[in-house]
């Protein structure tokens, strides 16, 4: 059964790897190559493949821009199947941006740096990795000094995203009071995505004209982030995205170690490191709810719901053992009851919470692989365990989608697999959770 599932999976990566030397998260509903996707992807490679890991990781940093930015999509080829698209983002207003490639002028969470180390945990440490890693950890250091210097607006340690889309949780219920305080035009424009998937799994219209606004703001300003951190309606401190930099800053410490030399580097990313956490926990922890919440800095308040990127802050390890031991309560309490898989990517008891629809509610496996191993970091071994053990089910049960209803017994539907089929990064870690 398990090779039988791991087969599939390779199935899947094989089809979506594209002849440029990057992987599509889906066919049809994806067609170019996506900034945090690309790192999970490139663990499923490494388990059978380590050259196609590596070719991955290498296209996607090969587009960085000269101020050290990675953007969120890099359109490799004119699909026209995906809006927006190139000539919508123009990346090229940026004067920094890359040459070469055309792109968005947004971000996605900095995964790259735990995603090299844990390509040399997957290579058993071998001298061929760490060669690959020497080669690309300082444009991976190069991000994250470009995220310090240029989006730590209260210089505090803690990064601004500008965008939902910078997040990767789009239409997460996150945002909803944030659009409220909007009136974007309404745009004219050909949706692609709800052609090739069921609309009510999908953003409305409404929720669109809002996210084309924020990138006309941002276009206006020719992408430049300080203009951006002023103007932006959307200017929000993401658990998810500070943790997973925290994390990287914690993999590219201990690779720069193993490496030897960079002193001056690892000095800086340790002060950076320390602030962060400090930040994280004073700024983002809400004792009252036993969760991180995002922070909205445009309108200077927490946002008061939990979702799945509350519980993230495990994996970075910026927790102490009673804020983690608050997290775990409140994740069984609201997250887990017997009748549900884990982890729903929003509050299953909240009015806003929808089982079917993107990012509120469903289960995804890339933050169902970033809470086991956050729970097992903290000796939560069990419900670590629970979390990948339900994530297989999922996957087996369902097929390779894009995000799982979290009910067991999904009155609604036979299936429970939502959005993309065949999607990549739900193939890759399912490998990565095997192996
Ligand atoms: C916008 C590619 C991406 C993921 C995101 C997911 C979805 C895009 C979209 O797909 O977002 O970036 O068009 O809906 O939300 O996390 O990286 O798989």
């Amino acid at each position: 059964m398990r090779d039988k599932l791991i087969n599939k999976a390779i199935k899947v990566l094989e089809d979506n790897f594209q002849d440029g030397g990057f992987t599509i998260p889906s066919k049809g509903l994806y067609p170019f190559q996506w900034k945090w996707d690309s790192g999970f992807i490139a663990l499923g490679f490494a388990h059978y493949d380590l050259k196609k890991a590596k070719i991955e990781v290498e296209t996607l940093l090969d587009a960085q821009w000269e101020n050290g930015f990675i953007p969120h999509i890099i359109f490799h080829t004119d699909s026209d199947s995906y809006f927006p698209g190139p000539d919508f983002h123009q990346s090229n207003l940026h004067p920094q941006s890359s040459k070469k490639y055309r792109s968005t002028g947004m971000t996605q969470p900095p995964v790259m740096g735990f995603i090299l180390e844990r390509l040399l945990e997957i290579d058993k440490g071998s001298d061929e990795m760490l060669e690959f890693i020497s080669k690309q950890i300082d444009k991976v250091y190069e991000n994250h000094v470009y995220f310090y210097e240029n989006r730590d607006w209260n210089n505090e340690g803690l990064v601004y995203i500008y965008h939902n889309w910078e997040s990767g949780t789009d239409n997460s219920p996150m945002w909803d009071d944030i659009w409220l305080t909007m009136d974007p035009p309404e745009y004219e424009f050909e949706r692609r995505d709800t052609s090739h998937v069921d609309a009510s799994q999908r953003p409305s219209k409404r929720e669109y004209d809002h996210y084309l606004y924020i990138i006309d703001v941002a276009k206006k300003y020719n992408y430049d982030d300080a203009k951006i951190a002023e103007h932006s309606p959307f200017l929000v401190l993401d658990p998810l995205f500070n943790s997973i930099l925290i994390r990287s800053n914690e993999a590219l410490i201990k690779l720069y170690k193993l490496l030897g030399g960079n002193d001056e580097k690892i000095a800086y990313l340790k002060s950076k490191q320390q602030k962060s956490i400090q930040s994280l926990n004073a700024k983002l922890f809400n004792e009252e709810l036993g969760a991180y919440l995002h922070f909205d800095l445009r309108n200077n308040r927490q946002i008061p719901y939990i979702s799945s990127s509350s519980f993230t802050p495990l994996y970075s390890g910026a927790p102490d053992r009673a804020m983690a031991e608050r997290l775990v309560k409140t994740m069984i309490q609201k997250f887990g009851g017997e009748d549900r898989y884990l982890c729903a990517s929003f509050d299953p008891t909240h009015e806003k919470f929808n089982p079917k629809k993107y990012w509120r509610g469903p289960v995804w496996i890339n933050m169902n692989w970033m809470l086991y191993h956050g729970l097992k970091r903290y000796g939560y071994d069990e419900l670590g365990q629970r979390v990948k053990n339900d994530s297989l089910e999922l996957v087996e049960n369902n097929g390779f989608f894009e995000y799982f209803d979290s009910r067991k017994a999904n009155p609604d539907a036979e299936k429970s697999g939502y959005g993309g089929d065949n999607f990549s990064w739900s193939a890759a870690l399912l490998i990565d959770f095997l192996k």
